[in-house]
């Protein structure tokens, strides 16, 4: 940081700017290393601002060459340039204000602002990048319309881009080519872009609901040119839906996505001119896993989306960041679902959240999807912001029903056109589009923490009455003592002894009348066996009459809201949930509350000095699921549920639901029961890889990719086989597969593979992998990543010598995320009790705190929770924690994470 303790920012001093800025000219002078930029700022007091003629513009790591007001040089007493401001103390209600800055892009490793990635120029502005480009009101209440010329020598750098359309391409008397591009639509700074290099492009046409002729184009480098074609076909899929889903036409002529290697994150919707990492746009079936594919398709249409929430309606201040990226997400969610199957992606939805999200709601990085306050807004691009946001504005979706929440956004659309608005104004928007109440609803924006809903059942036998009482509580979270009750959709079924709905309309079809005692708002919302209670209270309670002894209850349908369940129910319940459920995100959840039972006990048992006693049920139900496999159709969602159903829990998140996460056991456990359900079913495990081959082409289509996740995930157990068959038919798919989805798989499993088969084919695999995959660049990436996720030992010294391979550069986050990234989630070799992984870990983020801050502060993140471990790697992962904050030049970045995961 630059001058000394860097300070909060809270939302609470949150003031209207003084000047609004009606346009923006803008001109670069393209150079590597000097790159001149002029600006010309029509500014105009703002009458809700508070009257001050002194405008302060942001700027950082600027040159400043001159400054002029209304077309007079100014003094150096007419200003106050400070080290991330530049003050102009006597502007006129209305005025120019041009200057000229130099920076240097080839200098630029944080990735903000302009800078190059490999031969070309490209910029990322947001949040507050625009300022190391030019000095600025770099909020996003700030909106002004956008001009932008861009001079350059045209040999290196043909094509140039910004946003909006191209309005003048001209020769420069010095033979360079100058083009300009105009921006109709007023913006933050925040979603400007700039693009200049070499590139290749593809093109396509889109017709609009009202008859509109849209350009579509992709620009790559040319070696790339060829795999983006599936992102051209996403990006029309997700126009389409956005009419037909949301009423929301696109408003320029042109929509253009440029592919960058360079890249801190996964893409930037800038307004016209979407600049992506090439990791969420080029897709092959060649080089691109099915996961790929899917990623691909969904960051397309989220950056496309953006272009309504976020662009035309965008955030007054960043702690309204949950404002676009909360619905965005859930928008490109829902499109993802109506694209594939939507049980699946609700299901790996919510292992993320669980995963991830709870365990960051739970430490000390804990903040509500609206924050309070920031050090670094890069910090708060979170699971919480951006998928626990997603689940509040699900949540709405769920209390409204379809109809309802489509008035909502309407209403929002219409009536913040072309403003900077707060999450409370889309929160109106929804009550006042429908008459209904979100006041207690409002708490999920402000309050962090997991909710947990505690569900306690009776039954009484005389008056066959099933009652049911819940609960809700929440964890105190930093700067939050003390919380309070939310509004939750809490969505539940009944299901009778013989698996059949017995509430709402699917109930009375069943020929059941279920009486309903409760003081409780209960909705139908989807008119089947779904009831969504509305809990508000700390403790509510809802009976169920006429009810048999033997009616089990489905709880938390759909995953109805971002909350930990706790639920006394059987192992036998659980099997019956798995196998009869009718909401199949239930079905597999009942399973994973299975598993998760059972691996905790052999967790403890292990823990105890025991030995694991083996849970028969588990290897019945598995059998089960296997043999359902060998009948399943083929339409891209039951295989796909079963993959998911055969999975046991992750390490990750076995680990979450103890206080006290013990890795080395928690990997024991779940490798015993790995290989003893192998064990017990190989013959079943070995037909239904054998019957999942596919046949014909390779399409990333639903059914394809079901049927690949189903007889990988098969594979994985197929190579725990004491005998070498399993190894062998993964060696075979190594060599044989036709996809990288299949070769993929088959390579981390041999890289995790203890058997003695997999000599030396592990070794020549990844040799031979790196051999033919070299010039691709995210094959590279997941050739590290596969290495550095490895469960053999000595995979932090192959993941050491591996910084020093060629193909690794720290100053490409693809790489970063890749070796560094996993290895940070890698749960045994990251945790080893020497300490190792800590401290190797810790010397990467000092080596990129001086490099990339963002990326630095990303790749801390597994330390910040050391309070979950044992004491011994509590006090190591504390030592490096306070290696790192003693750190001389320590970023923004890494010193807000370090100060809040230290502080008590
Ligand atoms: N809005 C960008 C994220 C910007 C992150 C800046 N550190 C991508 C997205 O969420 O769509
Ligand atoms: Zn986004």
């Amino acid at each position: 940081m630059k001058d000394g303790q860097p300070k909060a920012i809270h939302l609470k001093d949150y003031e209207a700017p003084n000047y609004l800025v009606e346009t923006t000219e803008l001109r670069f002078d393209l150079d590597e290393e000097a790159t001149t930029v002029t600006s010309k700022l029509k500014v105009r007091r703002n009458p809700q601002g508070s009257g001050s003629s002194e405008l302060t513009l942001d700027g950082s790591d600027l040159e400043l060459l001159d400054v002029s007001i209304d077309g007079r040089a100014l003094a150096g007493n007419e200003y106050r340039l400070e080290d991330e401001t530049l003050t102009l103390f006597d502007v006129a209600e209305e005025a120019v204000i041009a200057c000229t800055t130099r920076i240097d892009p080839k200098a630029n490793t944080a990735l903000e602002g302009l800078y190059l990635s490999g031969p070309m120029f490209c910029t990322q502005c947001e949040a507050e990048g625009f300022r190391r480009i030019t000095f600025y009101p770099d909020r996003p209440d700030v909106m002004s319309r956008f001009t932008t010329t861009i001079v350059a020598d045209d040999k290196r750098y043909p094509v140039m881009l910004s946003n909006g359309n191209e309005v003048a391409r001209e020769r420069a008397d010095d033979g360079r080519l100058s083009v300009t591009w105009e921006d109709p639509f007023p913006k933050p700074a925040y979603l400007f872009a700039l693009v200049a290099g070499d590139l290749a492009m593809i093109e396509d046409q889109f017709t609009t609901m009202s008859g509109r002729e849209v350009t579509l184009r992709i620009f790559s480098e040319s070696h790339n040119i060829g795999k983006c074609g599936y992102a051209m076909e996403s990006l029309k899929r997700a126009m389409r839906w956005d009419e037909e889903v949301y009423g929301r036409e696109y408003d320029l002529d042109i929509f253009m996505i440029v592919a960058v290697d360079t890249f801190n994150m996964g893409a930037m919707e800038n307004k016209g001119l979407n600049v992506f990492n090439t990791s969420c746009v080029l897709a092959d079936p060649k080089t691109t896993t099915d996961q790929g594919f899917k990623r691909v398709e969904a960051v397309v249409a989220h950056e496309y989306f953006h272009n309504w929430s976020g662009n035309r309606v965008t955030c007054r201040d960043w702690f309204q960041l949950s404002l676009k990226e909360g619905f965005t997400v859930f928008r490109d969610g829902e499109f993802s679902s109506d694209m594939g199957s939507r049980t699946v992606k609700r299901i790996e939805d919510v292992n993320h959240l669980r995963v991830a999200q709870f365990l960051e709601d739970g430490g000390p990085m804990a903040h509500p999807v609206r924050p309070d306050s920031y050090i670094e807004i890069s910090n708060f691009y979170t699971l919480t912001v951006y998928e626990k946001g997603a689940e509040v504005v699900r949540m709405i979706h769920t209390l409204l029903g379809p109809e309802r929440f489509r008035r909502g956004t309407d209403l929002y659309f219409e009536r913040h056109d072309g403003e900077a608005v707060t999450t409370d104004d889309f929160v109106a928007a929804m009550e006042d589009a429908n008459e209904f109440d979100l006041g207690q609803f409002r708490r999920w924006y402000a309050q962090a923490g997991t909710p947990v809903v505690r569900v306690e059942r009776e039954y009484d036998e005389k008056t066959r009455t099933l009652s049911l009482t819940l609960e809700q509580s929440c964890p105190p979270t930093p700067g939050q003592a003390t919380k309070e009750a939310l509004h939750i959709p809490f969505a539940l079924g009944l299901l009778s002894g013989d698996g059949r709905e017995m509430l709402g309309a699917s109930g009375r079809d069943n020929g059941f009348e279920v009486g309903i005692a409760t003081q409780t708002q209960v909705d139908n919302p989807r008119g089947d066996g779904t009831l969504v209670l509305h809990l508000k209270d700390t403790t509510q309670r809802i009976a169920f009459n006429g009810v048999d002894a033997d009616a089990r209850v489905s709880l938390l349908r759909g995953f109805s809201a971002p909350v930990r369940l706790e639920a006394e129910r059987s192992a036998d319940e659980l099997r019956f949930l798995m196998l009869h459920d009718a909401d199949g995100f239930a079905r597999w959840d009942a399973g994973q509350e299975y598993y998760l039972r059972v691996l905790r006990a052999a967790v403890q048992d292990i823990q105890a000095g025991g030995t694991v006693t083996l849970d028969e049920g588990l290897v019945e139900t598995f059998r089960g699921l296997l043999d359902r496999a060998l009948e399943a159709a083929d339409d891209g969602e039951e295989k796909a549920m079963l993959a998911a159903m055969l999975s046991l829990p992750s390490e990750a998140y076995v680990g979450e639901t103890f206080d006290v996460i013990d890795v080395d056991v928690i990997h024991e456990a779940r490798e015993i029961y790995r290989r003893e359900l192998t064990k017990w079913s190989a013959r079943e495990l070995e037909y239904v890889y054998r019957e999942n081959q596919d046949v014909g082409a390779y399409s990333p289509d639903a059914p394809g990719i079901a049927r690949r996740s189903l007889k990988n995930s098969v594979l994985g157990y197929l190579t725990l086989q004491e005998d070498p068959t399993g190894v062998r038919l993964c060696i075979a798919q190594f060599r044989k597969g036709n996809n990288m989805t299949d070769v993929y798989a088959a390579l981390v499993n041999l890289v995790s593979c203890e058997h003695p088969a997999a000599e030396p084919a592990r070794v020549e695999a990844l040799d031979h992998f790196y051999e033919k995959w070299q010039h691709e660049a995210l094959v590279v990436d997941q050739w590290f990543a596969a290495q550095a996720s490895s469960q053999r030992p000595g995979t932090l010294d192959r993941v050491k010598v591996l910084k020093s391979h060629p193909a690794f550069d720290i100053g490409n986050p693809n790489k970063v995320r890749a070796m560094i990234g996993a290895f940070g989630r890698n749960p045994i070799h990251f945790h080893a009790k020497d300490g190792r992984g800590y401290e190797f870990l810790t010397d990467e983020v000092i080596a990129l705190n001086g490099i990339n801050p963002q990326m630095a502060a990303a790749m801390l993140t597994p330390l910040t929770h050391w309070r979950r471990y044992d004491a011994h790697r509590q006090e190591t992962m504390k030592r490096c924690l306070e290696r790192l904050r003693s750190e001389k030049k320590l970023s923004k970045d890494v010193f807000e994470v370090v100060e809040k995961s230290l502080a008590s």
